[in-house]
Parts: C-alpha cells; sequence; structure tokens
C-alpha cells in the first residue's frame, strides 16, 4: 500500500504520495522557496506525476515561510521578451493546477507572498495557519503579477482588495484573508499540513468526474454569460449522474449503505 508513502527529495521540492493524496512540499527554505525558471520546471514534473499516482493533492512549504514569490534574482537577467515566455509558463504549469485532473489544496503559512499567493491562488482550497501573511509586493519591486494573480487572486477577494494590497503594500493576517475569500480554513500555527491533507483524503474519495467537473466547469462557467452557463451545466449534469458509477453511488445511498451528510463540527 502507499501508505506511508516514501518522501523524495528534488532540487526545489519534495514529493511523496499518502494514500490518495500527493504531497508536494516546495523546498529552497534559504531562499524562502523563491520559484525560479528551473522550480517551475520542477514543479511542472511534479504535477504531471502526481496527477498519474493519486487522487488530490496538497502543496506546502518547508522553513519558515509558504513562498516569497518569484525568484528576484533571476528576474533582472531577463529581456521583455524573456519576461512574457517566463509569465506565460508560470500560467501554463498553475492552470494545470487550477484546471486539471486533480483537485489541489494549499497548507500555507509564513509569508504568503506576490507569486507565493499566485501560486496559492491557483489551487481550489486554501488552509492557512495562523502565522501566515498575504501580500502583493510588486508595486514596490517595480514589477507587476505575472503568475496569475490578475485573474484569480482578484476573483478570490474582489480587485478593490488586491488594488489596495499592492498600491499600499498593506498585508494581512490569516483571519482576515478568510474574511477576504483568501483562504477556506484558518487553523492553529503548525496544523495547515495536515488539515490539507485531510481535506485532500476526503476529496480523493468523491467520484473522479465529480472532481473533474467541480474543478474545470465551475471556473468556465463564471466566465460565461448566465444563460450559457446554466446550458453548460444541464450536460454536465446528465453526463456525470449517467455514468456507472455515479449510479453505484447512488443506490449506495438509498440502499443506506454509505452515510448521511454530517452537520458541520463545532
Ligand atoms: C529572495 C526572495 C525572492 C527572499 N527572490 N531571493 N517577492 C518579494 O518581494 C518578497 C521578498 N522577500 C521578503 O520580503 C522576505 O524575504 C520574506 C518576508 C519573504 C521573508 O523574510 P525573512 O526575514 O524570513 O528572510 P530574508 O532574510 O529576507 O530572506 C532570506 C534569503 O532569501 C535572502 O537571501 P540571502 O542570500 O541574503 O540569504 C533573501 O534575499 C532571499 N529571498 N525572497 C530572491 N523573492 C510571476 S510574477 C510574481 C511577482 C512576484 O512574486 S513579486 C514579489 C517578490
Amino acid at each position: 500500500s502507499r501508505e506511508g508513502g516514501q518522501l523524495e527529495s528534488f532540487t526545489y521540492l519534495t514529493y511523496e504520495v499518502r494514500g490518495d493524496v500527493a504531497i508536494l512540499g516546495l523546498n529552497r527554505p534559504k531562499k524562502r522557496n523563491a520559484i525560479s525558471d528551473a522550480f517551475v520546471e520542477e514543479l511542472a514534473t511534479l504535477i504531471r506525476r502526481a496527477e498519474s499516482e493519486a487522487k488530490a493533492g496538497v502543496i506546502h512549504g518547508h522553513g519558515p515561510h509558504f513562498c516569497a514569490g518569484l525568484d528576484l534574482a533571476e528576474h533582472v537577467k531577463k529581456t521583455p521578451f524573456e519576461g512574457v515566455h517566463g509569465s506565460r509558463r508560470w500560467h501554463e504549469v498553475f492552470g494545470w493546477i487550477q484546471k486539471g485532473k486533480l483537485p489541489w489544496f494549499a497548507a500555507l503559512h509564513g509569508a504568503v507572498v506576490g507569486g507565493g499567493l499566485e501560486l496559492a491562488s491557483s489551487v481550489q482550497v486554501r488552509v492557512a495557519d495562523r502565522s501566515a501573511f498575504f501580500g502583493l509586493p510588486e508595486g514596490q519591486r517595480g514589477i507587476f503579477v505575472g503568475g496569475g494573480a490578475s485573474v484569480r487572486s482578484a476573483q478570490l477577494m474582489g480587485v478593490a482588495r488586491m488594488q489596495d494590497m499592492m498600491l499600499t503594500g498593506r498585508t494581512v493576517d490569516a483571519d482576515t484573508a478568510e474574511r477576504w475569500n483568501i483562504v477556506q480554513y484558518v487553523v492553529d500555527e503548525g496544523a495547515a499540513l495536515d488539515k490539507a491533507v485531510e481535506l485532500a483524503a476526503h476529496a480523493a474519495t468523491n467520484a473522479e468526474i465529480s472532481n473533474y467537473a467541480i474543478i474545470n466547469a465551475l471556473p468556465r462557467i463564471q466566465d460565461m454569460g448566465s444563460d450559457d452557463g446554466l446550458f453548460v451545466e444541464s450536460f454536465i449534469a446528465s453526463f456525470t449522474a449517467t455514468s456507472p458509477e455515479a449510479e453505484e453511488r447512488l443506490n449506495a445511498f438509498l440502499n443506506k449503505k454509505v452515510g448521511k451528510v454530517a452537520r458541520p463540527e463545532g
């Protein structure tokens, strides 16, 4: 069995599969997990690997922070056109997280800033511990967001809050981030990874086709007009409901072989 699978260390990341959950650890703690081009390529490889070996994924950071964003040392050496390609590659790879095969969960602590917030904005569910803080310092660095924040982070928190963060350098703590819809869970310091793995393990037990629709249809439907969105919803609803797996799962419920919907905890 894959229970307690082996932790593998690569140059920038660690990789482990626990049960049906792949766990990717950003592991460049001396540079606060700053993301270079080579880092993005290793992330790309491990996302693809996770898709073939697991049913859900978790991303977390080793060391004192989740992620300090773009590797600024590398950024200064680029031509404008190389910069465009670099940003487009972030979009492509983060796009595999946002609209790929697996549901992804982020466990956040310490700094979640710049490109780190962009990476966190790509997953479906974010868990922050109380040490987490969020910021978009691009304005002070003379740059702009390039890893998808204009779309994904803005959709989470709204444009006004994002402009406040970018213009004034405002950083927000975990509780404010929850209020602002940047994260969905706030837990005690040090508890984010376990919580994210627990949530991912649950998501891994959903029907794969339902997860695929949740991951891929919902963000696309948000980009459509309401009438188009509802039309597409009906086709996805029917396609999933008539699958053999749905029949099995629906019968299991009707025959009282599986649990009911649980009341919320606490
Ligand atoms: C880095 C980076 C980095 C740290 N690129 N090297 N991101 C930022 O503007 C955030 C910049 N970083 C920070 O504000 C702080 O490092 C932190 C608040 C995240 C952490 O502070 P701390 O005190 O724990 O660490 P530190 O001492 O500042 O950093 C340790 C080392 O990491 C140090 O290098 P050293 O050689 O002196 O040991 C730092 O220079 C290095 N380091 N962050 C390169 N980001 C696709 S577009 C996305 C646009 C962006 O992401 S812009 C935001 C970039």
